[in-house]
């Protein structure tokens, strides 16, 4: 079966199969689109796409698939660092970006790559055989504790798997109508959000931005969003009143606090389906359609994924719903490694192949899973976004003025997390760090708050104490 099955199989003509803000094509007319695309891309391997959320990024990214190359998709507002960075080591052949876009496609001083226009006028209705499953279909740059995001490698086959998986859990079929407003560059928007409709067979309708009046006016009957949409949402009764109507509400990236669930279940009638996923695996474990849902749970494994929680020395804890440790997960969903980096990704796996997943979890008898938080401080989650500590420090150091960074992430009601940065420095002010970051980096990556301080707190080696920060 093809990767995105309802699309290249189905024998009726959606008028309206995805609509992007208000841009909407039929499938048949995104198929000879994409084709259009795959016929520019024959031959490639890898290619970068200008993740931004439009109806070229969605052409861009089927297209690119049919021709069974690797998409590595470029947050629209990486800074010239962190794009130059993911550009040279996913070592794309080309960039694909909006006919007439003005874009940068040069990975820094060196050859500059070249650009593939996304023209939504040209249509093909040449044929381009499926790609093995085994291919890389998507390379997702991450962050870690420290140093450049990674690009982990997502199989055909592990995106099938995972979307078979969650097309059962949540009773997602052709009828639906899916709705979200999610960057196209993660797991969430893009695998859930883009390529799941058009495997399952169901409408997709991108809102553009994820504001709470926009959902309502979609109509879907099925609706994504990270903990920050819905908390909008939470807050926002008229709009979230009109979500009565749909079927399923799903939450996931960060955990969905549970005045948040028991506001939308007040408002809108539907206790929100959570589920559990990462870059690296997919989404693992989820509550489901036909059974419970509980706040503060993410849910049970999805088909062919295994989980276990382990102590400190990797010992099995029991299932008894109290019992704390580290989050493994096995399964058909796994990554296939970090590209370029066999250090980190001998060290993400145990000897016998679990994936460590850094969260911190308890099960309960019965298979419910609890994510309880983050096994390392340096690992931020601020609307929904994964947030290296260690990159955003690093970015702090490259100013003259700074002397010591030290960055966590503060709670912080609408974002989960605040990207908080203490620094020691000489005659800099706040803005104009939060400014430096943003030149270099993503920009929900600056910090949100710059703390000026005389000395970070430093245990007896010198470390920094971020417990002491995070603690106030
Ligand atoms: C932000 N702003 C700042 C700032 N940070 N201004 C000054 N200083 C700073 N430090 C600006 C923004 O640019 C914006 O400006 C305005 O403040 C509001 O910002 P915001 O509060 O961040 O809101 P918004 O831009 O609406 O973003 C919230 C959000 C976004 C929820 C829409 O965080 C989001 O899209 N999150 C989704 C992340 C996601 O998809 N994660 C999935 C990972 S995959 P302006 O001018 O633009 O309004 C994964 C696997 C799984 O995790 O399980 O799913
Ligand atoms: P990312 O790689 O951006 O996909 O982020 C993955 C991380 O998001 C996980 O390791 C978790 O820390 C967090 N996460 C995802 N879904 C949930 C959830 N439902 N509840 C709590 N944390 C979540």
């Amino acid at each position: 079966m093809s990767l995105l099955a309802a699309m290249s199989s189905s024998m009726d003509d959606r008028p309206d199969l995805v609509r992007v803000d208000d841009r909407v094509l039929s499938r048949s007319r995104l198929q000879g689109l994409a084709t259009a695309v795959a016929d520019d891309l024959r031959g490639l391997d890898r290619v970068a796409v200008e993740a931004t959320p439009t109806m070229e990024t969605v052409v861009g990214v089927v297209g690119a698939l049919r021709a069974g190359a690797a998409v590595v998709p470029v947050p629209p507002d990486a800074g010239p660092r962190e794009r130059e960075h993911i550009l040279r080591d996913s070592a794309a052949q080309a960039l694909l970006a909006p006919v007439g876009a003005a874009v940068d496609g040069s990975p820094g001083s060196g050859a500059g790559l070249p650009v593939v226009p996304v023209d939504l006028r040209r249509e093909s209705a040449g044929t381009h055989p499926e790609p093995a499953p085994e291919r890389t279909a998507l390379i997702l740059y991450t962050s870690g504790t420290t140093g450049a995001p990674k690009g982990a490698l997502l199989s055909r086959a592990a995106i099938a798997t995972c979307l078979d998986g969650l097309a059962d859990a949540w009773a997602w079929t052709p009828d639906d109508l899916l709705v979200h407003g999610l960057p196209l560059f993660h797991v969430h928007g893009l695998v859930l959000g883009v390529l799941g409709p058009l495997r399952i067979g169901g409408r997709l309708h991108h809102v553009g931005r994820p504001r709470p009046e926009r959902y309502a006016a979609a109509g879907g009957t099925l609706c994504f969003g990270v903990p920050t949409i819905w908390g909008r949402i939470a807050a926002a009764p008229a709009a979230a009143r009109a979500l009565r109507r749909a079927r399923l509400l799903v939450s996931g990236s960060a955990a969905l606090p549970t005045a948040v669930f028991d506001g939308l279940a007040g408002l809108t009638g539907h206790r929100v389906v959570e589920r559990y996923g990462m870059t690296e695996t997919l989404i693992t474990v989820s509550a489901r359609a036909d059974g419970p849902r509980r706040p503060g749970a993410v849910g049970v494994p999805l088909p062919g994924v295994r989980t276990r929680i382990v102590d400190e020395q990797g010992h099995d804890l029991p299932s008894d719903g109290t019992a704390m440790g580290e989050l493994l997960v096995a399964g058909p969903t796994l990554f296939d490694g970090y590209l370029n980096r066999p250090d980190a990704d001998a060290a993400s796996r145990t000897a016998d192949g679990w994936f460590r997943t850094g969260d911190v979890a308890t099960v309960g008898p019965d298979g419910w899973h609890r994510i309880v938080g983050r096994a390392s401080t340096d690992l931020i989650k601020s609307g929904g976004y994964r947030i290296g500590a260690g990159e955003v420090e690093e970015a702090l150091l490259a100013h003259p003025g700074v002397r010591e960074a030290a960055v966590v992430g503060l709670p912080h009601p609408d974002l989960g997390q605040q990207v908080t940065a203490y620094v020691v420095g000489d005659g800099v002010t706040g803005p104009e760090l939060v400014d430096f970051v943003a030149r270099q980096l993503s920009v929900h990556k600056r910090p949100r708050e710059v703390r000026l301080v005389d000395a970070l707190p430093r245990n007896a080696l010198g470390k920094v104490q971020k417990k002491r920060l995070l603690d106030g």
